[in-house]
């Protein structure tokens, strides 16, 4: 198990792999035969490289910053504590997050406008590695969204028969409102 108890872990070979990014390029060199990765050298590759990193390290750390706002926000406290915790998350929602979250979906809504997918018009593991940001911006948007090609681009993931087959591997999950 990974020292800092998170998931995704995976064990294959008698190797331990963690956090996502490294696990998925990890899958896709050792079992891939090619596929789910634009061949070197080409645009596609850069714009692979591109999302894979950028849906941990650019897209996810402002959503797990409102996550624990809202907590503050909500977290039982003494009466004269509650209204400066509320005071705090507020500004912190209005001076940056709601900013910070809106120009990031913006951002993707407008590349998931250029191809179907994130790296070109073939699916690759960025697409992978960027479905949940998607899938976690999707959830607090909410049906309907004013975001179509982004909630487009999860029911197309949805759809495919492999995310299908993992569910049914791994179980149902949930995400953190
Ligand atoms: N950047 C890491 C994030 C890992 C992470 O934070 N995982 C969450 C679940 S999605 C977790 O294990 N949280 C439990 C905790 O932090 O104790 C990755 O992409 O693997």
């Amino acid at each position: 198990v990974h020292p800092l108890g998170k998931s995704p872990v995976v064990t294959d070979n008698g190797k331990t792999i963690a956090e996502s990014g490294a696990i998925v390029e990890y899958v896709v060199d050792t079992y891939g035969q090619g596929r789910l990765k634009p061949p070197a050298g080409t645009d596609e590759a850069l714009r692979y490289t591109y999302w894979l990193h950028f849906a941990e390290g650019s897209a996810m750390p402002p959503f797990l910053i409102k996550l624990i706002v809202d907590r503050i926000e909500s977290a039982k406290a003494p009466f004269f504590v509650r209204p400066v915790a509320k005071g705090i998350a507020a500004r912190i929602r209005k001076g940056f997050l709601d900013r910070q979250i809106g120009s990031i979906l913006d951002y993707i809504e407008s590349e998931l406008g250029k191809d179907e997918w994130f790296a070109g018009n073939e699916f690759s593991a960025a697409d992978i590695q960027m479905s949940f940001p998607c899938e976690v911006a999707a959830m607090r948007a909410g049906p309907g969204a004013a975001r179509p090609k982004l909630a487009a681009f999860v029911e197309r993931i949805h759809a495919r028969p492999a995310y299908k087959h993992a569910l049914e591997k791994g179980g149902p999950y949930e995400l953190i409102r």
